[in-house]
């Protein structure tokens, strides 16, 4: 099996060797998929696969704006259009320095399966632009957007592409692109989720992807006849996922103890409660500061340094029972998960895309400890970006409870599919294979279905 798998990477890498988080994103579904693509020969002979890795289509522009200081500024913008098979792209944007092709086209890949679990007629994209949010005015951020969807806007629409937040865009951005979309077109449609609730947005989408991966989790440990009560977490990052993630997790009893930015973490032991929440979330979407600022207001706080180049990551190694990567790709290697299973870690769910390395994979695989991948950990958040089209599509807002008990009913679904084809085609804990065999399965059928398109 391992022959085909890399003859078939061999290929992939040949047409991108430059893309090594694309690479790595593919290699993890071939992997899972492969063996269950030899029961299903027409699905082989189809060449599913070798159709599913290519996007519809990729789409690349220069975004040029003016800056406060009136200089121009030249950014490159994307859109990762990349399969259609089951219904509208869908996807968020990134903006961040670090974006390229090869992130984009990671993002957008693994989005085409989460879509296919959460049971929503939603395809799979992925955007952003390297454009650097941090220290921008208000109103540079503005520009940005404007100039951004001044392109993007031929591409989009509520039955083509809807894109949503990521890293770097938040209820603000999606603000500013909504206003500039409606202004283009003419056409106030559901074209953006994670809109204000005043103009379209659901409730609940704020919050939606941390606490999908807490209620991921929660059935993990509902198979081991357990519950969250009592159980202390580690949580990386402080934007939208980790926020809510902390949030959900002190509602049902259990204790966050780390937070983190691209800087370094803070450990308070006695656990960010609902008022040291409230304060993480002013400094990092009203101040937009440093999350060291956390350690300097609270009392029995420790801040450290990360350095981003060190072979592991501190944060990884203070002693919890769950953990909730929730900042970025690759944010925990080999060395950090041996810490965790090391440490008694015995539930990860993965908030961020892909954040664990694949020898990380394997270390928690190995470990059998109860490990859900991004791609159904954190698809509570494009879940509920499913509902808010569904209630712009009726001209409806459905109340907090209609849209939450959605969202946990989705995510038990998720947990269910992925247990499922984990049980059937590969181990009962492998929830990796489990979550990519399920949703490609749906994907390669509706494809097959399609035609050669
Ligand atoms: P935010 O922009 O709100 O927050 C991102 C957080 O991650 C910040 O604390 C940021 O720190 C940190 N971070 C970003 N890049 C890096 C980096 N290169 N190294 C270390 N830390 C970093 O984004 P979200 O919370 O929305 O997204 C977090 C993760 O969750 C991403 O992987 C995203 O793809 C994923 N995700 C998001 C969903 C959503 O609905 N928003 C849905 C599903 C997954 P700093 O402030 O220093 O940059
Ligand atoms: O990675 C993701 O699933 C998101 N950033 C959310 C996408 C969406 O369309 O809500």
């Amino acid at each position: 099996m391992s022959k085909q798998v890399d003859d078939f990477m061999a290929k992939v890498a040949e047409r991108d060797p430059n893309q090594p988080e694309f690479l790595q994103a593919v290699r993890e579904v071939v992997e899972s998929v492969m063996p269950v693509l030899d029961k299903e020969p027409a699905l082989k002979k189809a060449k599913i696969l070798e159709r599913i890795v290519e996007p519809d289509r990729a789409i690349q522009f220069r975004v040029a704006w003016v800056d406060d200081r009136g200089e121009v500024q030249v950014n490159r913008g994307f859109r990762v259009q990349f399969n259609s098979a089951i219904g509208p792209y869908k996807g968020g944007l990134r903006l961040h320095p670090s974006v390229n092709l090869s992130i984009l086209k990671f993002l957008g890949f693994e989005q085409i399966f989460k879509n296919a679990l959460t049971t929503r007629p939603i395809g799979g994209a992925k955007g952003g632009s390297d454009f650097d949010p941090k220290g921008k005015s208000d109103n540079e951020v503005m520009r940005f957007c404007q100039n951004f969807m001044n392109e993007l806007y031929r591409y989009i629409g509520a039955w083509t592409d809807v894109p949503a937040g990521d890293i770097g865009v938040g209820g603000r951005e999606i603000g500013y692109l909504f206003g500039h979309f409606k202004k283009l077109q003419n056409s106030f449609e559901g074209v953006l989720t994670g809109k204000g609730l005043n103009w379209g947005g659901s409730l609940i989408r704020p919050e939606a992807t941390g606490y999908g991966a807490v209620y991921f989790t929660q059935e993990m440990a509902k198979a081991r006849g357990e519950s969250l009560q009592g159980k202390t977490a580690l949580v990386s990052g402080s934007g939208n996922v980790a926020q809510y993630t902390v949030e959900k997790l002190n509602q049902l009893g259990a204790k966050a103890v780390t937070l983190s930015d691209s800087s370094g973490f803070i450990h308070d032991p006695a656990g960010v409660d609902r008022e040291k929440l409230a304060y993480a979330m002013n400094l990092k979407n009203v101040e937009r500061g440093r999350i060291e600022a956390y350690a300097k207001k609270f009392k029995g706080v420790t801040y450290t340094a990360v350095d981003p180049k060190a072979d592991s990551n501190p944060l990884w190694n203070v002693k919890a029972d769950l953990a909730f990567p929730s900042a970025t790709q690759n944010e925990v290697n080999g060395k950090d998960a041996k810490n965790l299973v090391k440490n008694g870690v015995r539930y990860v769910a993965e908030g961020a895309n892909m954040p664990t390395t694949p020898e990380g994979v394997r270390v928690f695989l190995e470990a059998k400890i109860s490990y859900g991948p991004g791609k159904a950990a954190n698809a509570g958040g494009v879940a509920t970006s499913a509902l808010e089209m569904t209630q712009n599509a009726q001209f409806a807002s459905w109340t907090r409870e209609e849209v939450d008990a959605n969202l946990q009913r989705i995510m038990q679904n998720i947990h269910g599919a992925a247990a499922d084809a984990a049980k059937r085609y590969s181990q009962p804990h492998n929830l990796v294979d489990g979550a990519n065999i399920a949703g490609f399965l749906k994907v390669a059928r509706s494809m097959f279905d399609q035609g050669v398109v």
